[in-house]
């Protein structure tokens, strides 16, 4: 689609959607889930992006907790009494629109927390441009690249950088559907994003790695790209791979440059406009030796403006003098480059890229009849970095296949369990809290 073509169906459902308070889009990788958030944005009307394959509870949960009053969908999708429009593609407006004023909120995503349902996160027009500016300094991303990947489209990485990025920028973008090595091979372009899971499963496919070798720059986040799949890559394409880190709350915050240096295991240097600080335990800064590990704290442009309905929840994410705590815990070396050690506590799940919350996964599973106890941890996999296990303590009969697709259907298919262990019972400390820790060994 041209960049006028878009802008002027955008611009017509924009035109449609204006009365709205907030409007709620099943975000399928499609390009109506483009012109829906376009429009969201031309109108001023904060855009909730809907995983597609959402189950009741998440979904009756996202479009209650965002307060969506329109859904925008291609097909009928009718639960939680909303009223439904669908994208017409081809048609246009002509009309413009003045720029929203930019503290107010472009996107509302929702991300797991350690525990219960997944918060909104509330994102400006001002912190989308300032993660967009400074990814395009960094990367010297400019309308002549061609931008590739097949990432889904209600999450930061692939809508923010994915789709907005290419539109600030004014770059084409190609989405492949699904990040297959095979369609990223085929695509052709000079730019390309994935999660490690996606690098991991290109390096082990050579032939898809070479037909890379023409690309400008090759893009890794969401997780810790291993050291392995760095070289594998940087061996079959003639690539070391940028890493950049982010988060949904606070968009991208560091990354290494197209102009610099590519250090595997690092993330880089915090990207213009964002400040990084390493703060011990004890709340006392540590010192930047490449050894000492801290809780990495940021203040930036790009953060978000807290979780939706939640201020218990936002005001627990900042230090008093005014940091956002990223929960991630990092090392910085003396000249200021990050490495990413891991997170702090065992109940924040990273598989494929997706962030999963142990406590929304195991709510899903106790309300299973058979299911009278429940534990879900996250284990080290190659492919996905993590995979989801639940340990379950039956209370009845169901079999393995039977709880995770009553997860993948009643959430969403990714926050499934990829594995169930059947146990007699969970280990407790005495204060009956489970020991998880314990599992993982
Ligand atoms: C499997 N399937 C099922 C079931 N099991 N369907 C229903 N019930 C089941 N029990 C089907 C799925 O529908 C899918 O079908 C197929 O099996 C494979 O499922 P999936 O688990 O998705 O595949 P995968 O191969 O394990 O996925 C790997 C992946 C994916 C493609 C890398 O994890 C992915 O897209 N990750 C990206 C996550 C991301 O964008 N994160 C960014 C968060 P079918 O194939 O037909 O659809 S934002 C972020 O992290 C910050 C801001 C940052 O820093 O970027
Ligand atoms: P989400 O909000 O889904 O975007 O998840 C954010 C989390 O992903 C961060 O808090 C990190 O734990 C992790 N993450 C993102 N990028 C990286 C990276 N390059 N290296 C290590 N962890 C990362």
């Amino acid at each position: 689609m041209s960049r006028e073509a878009l802008f002027g169906a955008a611009g017509a459902l924009a035109e449609r959607i204006g009365a709205a308070a907030t409007v709620a889009v099943r975000a399928e990788a499609g390009l109506g889930t483009v012109v829906a958030t376009l429009a969201g944005l031309l109108a001023g009307v904060p855009v909730v992006p809907v995983p597609p394959d959402s189950g009741p509870t998440e979904r009756a949960h996202i479009l209650a907790d965002s307060g969506a009053t329109l859904l925008i969908a291609p097909g009928p999708w009718t639960d939680g009494g909303l009223p439904g429009i669908a994208v017409d593609l081809g048609a246009r407006s002509a009309r413009t629109y003045p720029e929203p004023a930019p503290d107010t909120t472009a996107l509302i995503l929702y991300t797991s927390g350690t525990t219960g349902a997944p918060k909104g996160v509330l994102i400006s027009h001002a912190a989308i441009a300032a993660c967009l500016d400074g990814l395009a300094d960094a990367w010297a991303w400019t309308p002549d690249d061609v931008l590739v990947h097949g990432l889904p489209l209600f999450h930061a990485h692939g809508l923010v950088l994915g789709v907005l990025g290419a539109l600030r920028i004014g770059s084409r973008v190609v989405h492949t559907g699904r990040p297959t090595p095979a369609a990223y091979a085929a695509a052709g372009g000079s730019l390309y994003f994935g999660v490690p899971t996606v690098w991991s499963r290109i390096a082990q496919d050579p032939d898809a790695a070479r037909a890379l070798a023409g690309a400008r720059l090759l893009v890794s986040g969401s997780a810790p790209l291993p050291v392995p799949v760095f070289e594998g890559i940087a061996e079959l394409t003639g690539h070391r791979p940028i890493e950049r880190y982010g988060m949904t709350e606070t968009l991208m915050t560091i990354s290494t440059r197209a102009d610099g240096e590519r250090r595997p295991g690092f993330v880089g240097l915090p990207i213009a406009g964002v400040r990084t600080r390493l703060v011990g335990e004890d709340g006392s800064p540590c010192p930047y030796d490449g050894e000492t590990v801290g809780e990495l704290q940021i203040q930036s442009p790009t953060l978000f403006h807290g979780y939706l309905n939640r201020p218990d929840a936002t005001a627990a994410t900042f230090t008093p003098d005014g940091w956002f705590r990223t929960g991630d815990v990092a090392v910085i070396a003396a000249d200021g480059w990050h490495r990413i050690v891991g997170r702090a506590g065992t109940d924040l799940i990273k598989t494929g890229g997706y962030r999963v919350g142990a406590g929304e996964v195991e709510g899903a599973l106790l309300a299973h009849p058979a299911v009278r106890e429940a534990a879900v941890i996250g284990v080290p996999h190659t492919d996905l970095g993590q995979e989801i296990v639940a340990f379950v303590v039956l209370g009845g009969e169901v079999t393995e296949r039977q709880l995770i697709d009553h997860v993948a259907g009643d959430l969403s298919v990714h926050k499934r369990p990829r594995r169930v262990i059947f146990v007699p019972d969970l280990p407790r400390n005495a204060m009956g809290k489970i020991q998880k820790k314990l599992l993982a060994g």
